[in-house]
């Protein structure tokens, strides 16, 4: 007998599993169910006290998709597909965090998965091929293969501000978001920073706290995520339409249902050009982007022109003008950071209760047991919510103890920005994978990051067929994709003011963290790698392999 690894019974001691995935998020869950489809022998180690990753962590009031919900889930299963009944367009985390762990359930999962593991170190031992991982708790487990599927929006970020421990109320981060409910009820609340997180949770608290005061670093582009529920007709469609669904999504370059638009904004005529604009604003999501005018997001005077559309649309709603004034961007055009979608979100600005404060006119100065200070003097609070953002792309990984050939650490090897094969493997630290990490695709994240499962999983089975256990990228290969990265950034429609170049981190290295080759450049690769035989790739038996089955 031989395990799926091709081991004798009385050769080396094997691993005590193939495959170790670190994360239960979408990615992290997919992996896992992939490997074990496959025949390997696989755990899942998650920090967390449940599944879900970034839907378990974001559980704030309002999080919730931007993604149409029946695009963002699983296309794996059409029976799974066809039974989970979306409620809503775009769902609510409790809603989505119900869908992860049927899913763990639909496919019996749960028994692999080790919860309030979060992994403080890996490392790579040469002779034997494996890794041997551990965790928080002290447990140690050793893999064959690791694969960490530790999310690119995990590690939350708190700025660097000063008296921020010496506060004495409540004090939340909306990407570490407690499991027991918070109330505001009745409570002075700030929250600082207004991106898709702080957004989001604006409106919920603005309707139960006594006071609300938002701190505004930057305003954004914020334009409405037109929700609704998914009708008893919409329900028969989808279920009707799977296999067209599914081949939209799995081959869409960004991984959405919507379609490019055709015209130019320069096609139309000023009235023409304004109802598209108008049609624009109450188009669900991301159709804003991916349906837009063609030249919407690649020339100055066509975003400039649905800029001032957004802004007559906030002149509209708020009725204070200063404030109003205050909520338009003047740094950034539309896209150049990823666009928050909004339910009510300026219209909180016209309650009493609320106020907001222009940090670009008074910047924090610091934290005090009381309150936050500004320049204009301290505000006192009885619990403050950061909605500050996170280490993208690199956090999560930079911060496993992940340790490669010859005592090499991934923080040295990546200390100047990331370098990968396919945002998948990086050259001297053999059979770890990262999909769902820096240098994927951008778009609607489980497709492309599914797509990469699908490349490693297909990978681990070509290795075993042909009696090898270990698999590194090429540096060449690794060196090529990166440079294309790099370049991509100059051809990005994301500024070097997003978080995607990670410059919202002090410090951290200004490098494209996305593939702005997009879906289509990782599936080109994907193939140019099947046909090639992997020569992008030096695969081996370790050294204290048995003889590979005869
Ligand atoms: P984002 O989009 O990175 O937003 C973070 C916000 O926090 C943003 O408004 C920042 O202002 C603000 N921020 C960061 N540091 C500070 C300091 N020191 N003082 C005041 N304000 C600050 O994170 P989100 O969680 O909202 O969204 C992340 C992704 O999650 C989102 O794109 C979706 O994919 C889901 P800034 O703009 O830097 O001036």
């Amino acid at each position: 007998m031989t395990s799926p690894t091709g081991r004798a019974p009385d050769g080396p001691r094997p691993p005590d599993v193939d495959v170790l995935v670190v994360g239960a998020g979408i990615t992290g869950i997919y992996q896992l169910y992939r490997a074990r489809e496959a025949g390997f022998s696989a755990q899942l180690w998650e920090a967390g006290e449940g599944v879900g990753g970034t839907w378990y962590w974001n559980r704030y009031p309002g999080a919730r998709f931007d993604s149409e919900s029946y695009t963002y889930g699983y296309l794996f299963s059409e029976e799974l597909f066809r039974e989970w009944r979306w409620c809503e367009h775009f769902a609510e985390q409790p809603e989505i965090e119900r869908y992860l762990n049927h899913v763990v359930d639909r496919f019996d999962l749960r028994r692999h998965i080790r919860l309030g593991a979060a992994v403080t170190a890996a490392v790579y031992d040469e002779p034997s091929g494996t890794w041997t991982v551990t965790a928080g708790d002290g447990r140690t487990t050793s893999a064959r293969f690791l694969v960490a599927a530790t999310g690119v929006l995990s590690v939350p970020y708190f700025p660097d501000v000063s008296g921020r421990q010496d506060f004495g109320g409540e004090s939340y981060h909306t990407g570490l978001w407690p499991t027991t409910p918070v109330d505001f009820r009745g409570k002075r609340v700030a929250v600082i920073g207004t991106g898709s997180s702080g957004v989001q949770i604006i409106p919920l608290i603005a309707d139960e706290a006594a006071s609300l005061t938002v701190y505004q670093r930057t305003p954004n582009w914020c334009t409405p995520l037109n929700n609704g529920p998914v009708t008893p007709e919409e329900q028969a469609h989808l279920q009707e339409d799977f296999e067209a669904i599914k081949e939209i999504l799995d081959t869409s370059p960004a991984g959405f249902l919507h379609q490019p638009y055709d015209r130019a904004s320069t096609d139309d005529p000023p009235a023409e050009r304004r109802a598209f604009f108008e049609k624009m604003w109450r188009s669900p999501g991301f159709s804003k982007l991916i349906s837009h005018y063609t030249d919407v997001l690649f020339d100055e005077g066509a975003n400039a022109q649905w800029c001032e559309f957004i802004a007559e649309k906030v002149r509209d709603i708020v009725a204070d003008p200063a404030m109003a004034e205050k909520l338009i961007p003047r740094d950034h055009r539309f896209g150049e950071k990823r666009p928050p979608f909004v339910t009510e979100y300026y219209e909180t600005f016209n309650k009493p209760n609320v106020s907001l404060v222009d940090l670009q006119e008074t910047p924090i100065l610091g934290m005090t047991a009381a309150g936050i200070e500004t320049a204009d003097g301290v505000r006192p609070f009885d619990l403050v919510v950061w909605a500050t953002g996170f280490d993208f792309g690199t956090g999560a990984l930079l911060r496993m103890g992940i340790v490669g050939r010859g005592g090499l650490s991934l923080a040295e090897h990546w200390s100047e920005g990331p370098k990968t094969f396919l945002g998948i493997q990086t050259a001297d630290f053999p059979n770890l994978f990262f999909p769902g990490g820096p240098h994927a695709a951008a778009g609607n994240n489980p497709r492309y990051n599914g797509d990469q499962v699908d490349f490693v999983t297909d990978t681990l089975v070509y290795l075993r067929a042909r009696g090898y256990d270990a698999i590194e990228v090429e540096p060449a290969a690794e060196q090529r994709w990166t440079a294309m990265i790099d370049r991509g950034a100059a051809k990005s429609t994301f500024g070097e003011i997003s978080y995607y170049f990670g410059t919202n981190i002090p410090g951290k290295p200004k490098k494209y963290l996305l593939n702005s080759g997009g879906r289509p450049k990782l599936f080109a690769m994907i193939d140019e790698v099947v046909t090639n035989h992997y020569e992008a790739f030096r695969m081996s038996r370790s050294a204290d392999s048995p003889p590979p089955p005869a």
